[in-house]
């Protein structure tokens, strides 16, 4: 290894002596590369000749964080490397540091298509993403005078070691201009006339998979302008000028990550970068079928599966219609059974405001193919509701694609694919009852639940090596490839040597994120006390305002008394509000006006330290989960449709306080009630408000004179002069009746609090607690979730490139 090292760096003319961790960063980087596309071309070599079913997962989103070590692990080279890099005076983990984070991903659903990519190449699955290359992933998050502020992230700057630009599988996506149609031999011809056409241009990253030769590929597309700069004379300026706006407005397709997840806004740019990523995605695909299968369309659903991720990539479904007669050929029928039974859907959310619709005459002038083509899927749907379903006559307008002069997407997933599935057990028993009761009741077989999973190879293996080899010693470690054997760590649960050690483990990955924090924020925390964590996008429904209302609730009864008896408690968030989310924003200035009383207020005797760790991205959960004692997921509960930081924190023995929502109770059920700490408002209680009323904020406010301290010192300016936001919150909870039931669920939530404090005291009590839930964490495994998806959707087995 050192010498291939050294090689490496001979190559670029200089020695480890004047290397600097960049070079070495590059060098490492040259050598894997190489490694890695060995076995990627004999992987594609394989799925370009054998006649395995090939899976497309396609998704606006694609959180991969770094992927340096990934690699090294995956390709067993990890410790070799290490000790390399020792001889050589350097530490890998600076020199991995030189990897920028792929941020091409909100929060939970790109994260866990990066998830997926990863269980499915270590699996053995013909599984390939397919994304957009933003040139500018989800923005860097810098908090300034305790607000958040955005930058850029350019994480192209630097070359993107992983990527492959593949010029000459390049395609053409066409924009708006008029359909022409034809008719020749007795058949309607579509010519698409006056497009505005945006070449596509991909970009190929290696997935590899742990311990095998499966190298799968995530595709990333980049929008570029067809025309050539070349035949334009740069003096000819007005000319050379409309070239330049044109490119620009081409390139801006791939420009950049939109922001919010929060609130769908109907932008037309955003419409433009899913039919791109859509359209190239499909004429990839059929390409590579057509050269394998000829033309034989009807193999098109043995074939090739297609998952869409969210609805965001729903145009699938009227584009490949498209190229199936429009291109190939073929009558409406025999294109719309292939298109349904090869496309499946699943349902991220049932926030109303984060459901996409598209306001039709703004659809229908970009697209204006594809809008033919939705118009009569719509009509076809409204049709067969009419003639087959007379009950739902008068349900038409709600059910239909488009009504009231706007097209909705859910709708369009779920009418043109085979399977709809949820995320977690609660939120698919919602989408049945409610959210999608009459589609349910239309195609009950459609639906599904694939509750979802992390990769324990990144989340456990990779981040937390000392409990990683801990967990290896007493259990062996079969478990890397069947995380299911973590159940075997039970026996040692009430073990107190095993224990003792697990301890250990955990003091010391708190030891490693207290360094950062005070490298970070000067802010100097206790190890000994609890790490108390918030980790995910600040959002109403995540309730972060809970969190931060039971600190100062903690904080106020300390000054009042400062002998209260409570175990020292540093409580740690991360989160980064959409740039124009004003609430979500509002909170986040009051967590840190609140944690800079707290934090400098000597009464309270470092009992309580709040930290807020600027731009939380994958690298940053990285350092901070290992380190977890507690991890909150407090969200109102109907409303998280999974959540996956849960999964990762359990993973990494951390204890939940949570609501019964989403992926929540199926822990709750892994671990049993005396293994996790929950609260609250139950999804029934809270739908049963909403429906019927019942609620009074003001009610509570009047009785609860925590609370009504609390609101006081909101709208008094305790918190500090810019008072504004705090009243803004004020109003929000008491004005608009507290639509997240913060409130409400503050009672509850402060006394399982208490009960936390309590249960940590028994140390032993608590480790037991802490080995339960690593012990039942490889249900939480994303290979279970693509295990389920691959034979109960897609039907696709391993498909190994040699066998072993
Ligand atoms: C929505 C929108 C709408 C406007 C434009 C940009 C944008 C980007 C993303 C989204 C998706 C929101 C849905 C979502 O992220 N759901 C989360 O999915 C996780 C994975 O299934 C799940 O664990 C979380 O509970 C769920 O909130």
């Amino acid at each position: 290894m050192l010498e291939a090292i050294n090689n490496e760096l001979k190559q670029f003319s200089t020695s480890a002596e004047e290397a600097s961790n960049k070079d070495i960063f590059y060098a490492l980087s040259r050598l894997l590369t190489k490694r890695i596309k060995q076995d990627w071309a004999l992987t594609q070599n394989a799925y370009d000749h054998n006649s395995e079913k090939q899976v497309y997962y396609f998704s606006m989103e694609f959180l991969l964080g770094k992927l340096m070590k990934v690699h090294l692990i995956n390709l067993q080279i990890l410790e070799p490397v290490k000790k390399a890099m020792q001889k050589l005076g350097f530490s890998l983990e600076e020199v991995l540091q030189y990897e920028h984070d792929a941020g091409l991903g909100n929060g939970g659903l790109g994260r866990l298509a990066a998830c997926f990519l990863d269980s499915m190449a270590s699996l053995e699955i013909p599984g390939h993403g397919i994304g957009i290359r933003y040139k500018y992933g989800l923005f860097e998050q810098r908090l300034i005078n305790q607000n958040q502020v955005e930058l850029p992230d350019y994480w192209l700057k630097d070359d993107y070691i992983w990527e492959e630009r593949r010029n000459e599988q390049s395609v053409e996506v066409k924009f708006g201009g008029t359909i022409h149609m034809t008719e020749r031999n007795g058949r309607l011809h579509f010519v698409h006339e006056n497009a505005e056409t945006v070449k596509a241009v991909p970009f190929d990253v290696p997935i590899t998979g742990y311990n095998n030769q499966t190298v799968n590929t995530l595709r990333l597309w980049s929008a570029e302008s067809s025309l050539d700069a070349a035949s334009y004379d740069q003096n000819q300026l007005p000319q050379y000028r409309d070239y330049l706006e044109y490119k620009q407005s081409i390139e801006e397709i791939s420009a950049f990550l939109y922001p919010d997840d929060s609130h769908e806004e109907g932008k037309k740019l955003r419409l433009k970068q899913q039919y791109f990523l859509v359209s190239a995605g499909l004429q990839s695909i059929i390409h590579s079928f057509k050269k394998k299968y000829n033309a034989d369309f009807s193999l098109f659903p043995k074939k090739i599966a297609i998952q869409i991720n969210d609805t965001h990539p729903s145009l699938v479904i009227p584009e490949l219609m498209r190229l199936l007669m429009d291109g190939e050929g073929l009558g409406w029928d025999k294109a719309w059974e292939i298109t349904t039974n090869t496309v499946a859907y699943t349902n991220h959310t049932t926030l109303s405001e984060a459901l996409e619709t598209w306001p039709a005459d703004m659809f229908s002038t970009l697209l204006p193919r594809i809008f033919m083509i939705v118009e009569e899927i719509n009509e076809r749907f409204c049709q067969h509701l009419w003639f087959h379903h007379e009950d739902y006559r008068d349900r038409i307008p709600e059910l239909a694609v488009i009504s009231y002069g706007q097209i909705k997407m859910a709708h369009l997933a779920v009418i043109g694919s085979h399977s709809v599935n949820g995320v977690a057990k609660i939120h698919t028993d919602i989408l049945k009852k409610k959210e999608m009761k009459h589609f349910y009741q239309l195609y009950p077989s459609k639906f599904n639940n694939k509750t979802n999973g992390i990769t324990h190879r990144r989340w456990l293996l990779q981040i937390n090596p000392e409990l990683s080899r801990l967990i290896s010693s007493a259990i062996g470690d079969k478990w890397v490839e069947r995380p299911k054997d973590l159940i075997k760590l039970i026996r040692y649960a009430e073990d107190t040597a095993f224990q003792d050690k697990a301890m250990e483990v955990k003091t010391y990955n708190k030891q490693v994120l207290a360094r950062h924090i005070k490298e970070h924020t000067g802010l100097i925390v206790d190890d000994q006390s609890i790490f108390d964590v918030h980790i995910k996008r600040l959002h109403g429904y995540k309730r972060q305002l809970l969190n931060i209302f039971h600190i100062v609730y903690l904080y106020n009864t300390l000054k009042e008394n400062p002998n209260l008896d409570i175990i020292p408690r540093t409580f740690i968030f991360g989160a980064k509000a959409a740039p124009s989310y004003y609430f979500a924003k509002q909170v986040i200035h009051f967590i840190l006006s609140a944690a800079d009383i707290i934090n400098h207020d000597p009464a309270i005797q470092d009992k309580l330290k709040v930290v807020f760790l600027e731009n939380y991205n994958v690298s940053l959960a990285e350092k901070i989960i290992p380190a977890a004692d507690v991890s909150e997921q407090i969200s109102t509960a109907s409303k998280e449709a999974s959540g996956t930081g849960n999964m990762k924190m359990m993973m990494n023995g951390a204890l939940t306080i949570g609501t019964l929502d989403g992926a929540n109770i199926e822990i709750k059920d892994m671990v049993g009630d005396k293994n996790i700490f929950t609260f609250g408002l139950t999804a029934d209680d809270v739908l049963h408000y909403y429906h019927h009323g019942g609620y009074n904020a003001q009610d509570i406010y009047q009785t609860d004179e925590r609370l009504q301290l609390i609101l006081n010192q909101l709208h008094d300016g305790f918190f500090g002069n810019d008072e504004k936001d705090f009243k803004d919150i004020y109003y929000h909870l008491l004005s608009h009746n507290d639509e997240f039931f913060v409130l409400k669920d503050f009672n509850s939530y402060e006394e399982t609090q208490e009960f936390v404090d309590q249960t940590y005291r028994n140390q032993q009590k608590w480790m037991t607690m802490s080995i339960t839930n690593i012990a039942h964490s490889g249900k939480f495994s994303s290979d279970r979730t693509i295990q389920e998806y691959a034979s109960e959707i897609w039907k696709v087995s391993k498909s190994p490139v040699f066998s072993r």
